[in-house]
């Protein structure tokens, strides 16, 4: 009786920081990952965790990694300013004596491009069940709106010396997962960037907040308010062929704006993928497991109630192929959503040109 009184609360009093340290205890070098075209939460939680680390073990060497690309112009814009040093996944080092941490992300979600190797640890806030068999430390929790919150919280119980840098970085890791509608974070999130605004750089954060951009932006927008389609509450945008895979989900942002829909789904393709990206704002949606059953047998998805995300390897690039594609896709979706009998409609009539004044 004793003996177990004086263990466990021992044990108990061990934070999850604590943990995750002493879960990369026999490795010399880490490796940070994310999944693939890394977010802001992605990114700010990877430089995050490379202090938590270099503070308790500053032998240790730690690298962080890009998995695809920087897709968003804001994303770009985060890594140039805050000088976040990125090496290419393929490039980083392997073997043994080396921990994968995997970040924002999970195992085998089809979220990554390789998944050769099992991590040593994983910390995330989606639902997306990866596979975590052989995984030592797991630090999982779908009621925080990021990552970056929680490995603010690491910061805070190792009391790592927070740098303007991070608190810069963590701060628009937070924010950009929870300033969109409808907005999925909680208190803790709010606390996280309550704690970090006063440490931040405000002028390098309005900077990455706008960053200026590229003219096939204004294309893909253009191609989208053309080729969108109003089913009752339901509006779905097929984007085009797009100049990076994010700007689907910025358009889906973008339309969950107007007013008389509840349901956005936008569509596009990069390279050989078509991507998807779900937003509703109804109540009790499960936006993830709809995309998930929208995209069954044909690609993956994942993601939260309101804010969803999937794609869909494209095995037949012909126009004819495409549209098939994406006929069969919005059928799911109406079968998803109880849609039946709706006459759909083009959501805008063409735009009148003029000539140039
Ligand atoms: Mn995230």
């Amino acid at each position: 009786m004793k003996a177990r009184s004086n263990s466990h609360p021992v044990a108990a009093r061990r934070s999850r920081s604590d943990r995750f340290v002493e879960a990369l205890d026999p490795f010399d070098r880490v490796v940070l990952a994310s999944h693939i075209n890394p977010d802001p939460d992605a990114l700010a939680s990877m430089l995050g965790l490379r202090a938590v680390i270099e503070h308790r073990r500053p032998e240790v060497d730690v690298t962080l990694t890009l998995d695809g690309m920087l897709a968003r112009a804001e994303n770009r814009a985060m890594v140039e300013l805050l000088e976040i040093p990125l090496v290419p996944v393929e490039d980083a080092p392997s073997g043994p004596g080396v921990a994968l941490v995997m970040v924002d992300s999970q195992p085998h979600t089809g979220r990554r491009g390789s998944e050769e190797v099992t991590p040593v640890a994983v910390l995330d806030h989606h639902q997306t069940g990866g596979e975590l068999d052989g995984v030592s430390f797991l630090d999982i929790r779908p009621d925080m709106g990021a990552t970056s919150t929680m490995v603010a919280g690491y910061l805070l119980e190792q009391q790592v010396p927070l740098t303007e840098r991070l608190a810069t970085a963590l701060f628009y890791g937070i924010e950009s997962e929870s300033i969109g509608y409808p907005r999925e974070s909680g208190p803790a999130d709010d606390g996280a960037l309550v704690w970090l605004f006063p440490r931040a750089d405000k002028d390098l954060m309005a900077r990455i907040r706008n960053p200026r951009l590229p003219e096939s932006y204004f294309e893909t927008a253009q191609h989208a308010l053309a080729n969108a389609f109003l089913y009752d509450d339901l509006l779905v945008c097929w984007c085009g062929e797009v100049p990076q895979p994010d700007i689907i989900a910025e358009l889906a942002d973008f339309f969950i704006r107007f007013d008389r829909a509840h349901w956005v789904v936008a569509i596009g393709r990069f390279r050989d993928q078509v991507r998807l990206s779900a937003r509703t704002d109804s109540l009790g949606a499960r936006s993830g497991e709809v995309l998930r059953a929208v995209v069954d047998g044909l690609g993956t998805a994942g993601g939260h109630d309101k804010r969803a995300g999937g794609s869909i390897p494209l095995t037949d690039p012909r126009p004819e192929a495409i549209e098939e594609l994406l006929r069969l896709l919005r059928l799911r979706l109406f079968e998803q959503l109880g849609v039946s009998g709706v006459p759909g409609r083009r959501f805008l009539p063409a735009s009148p040109t003029i000539r140039v004044p």
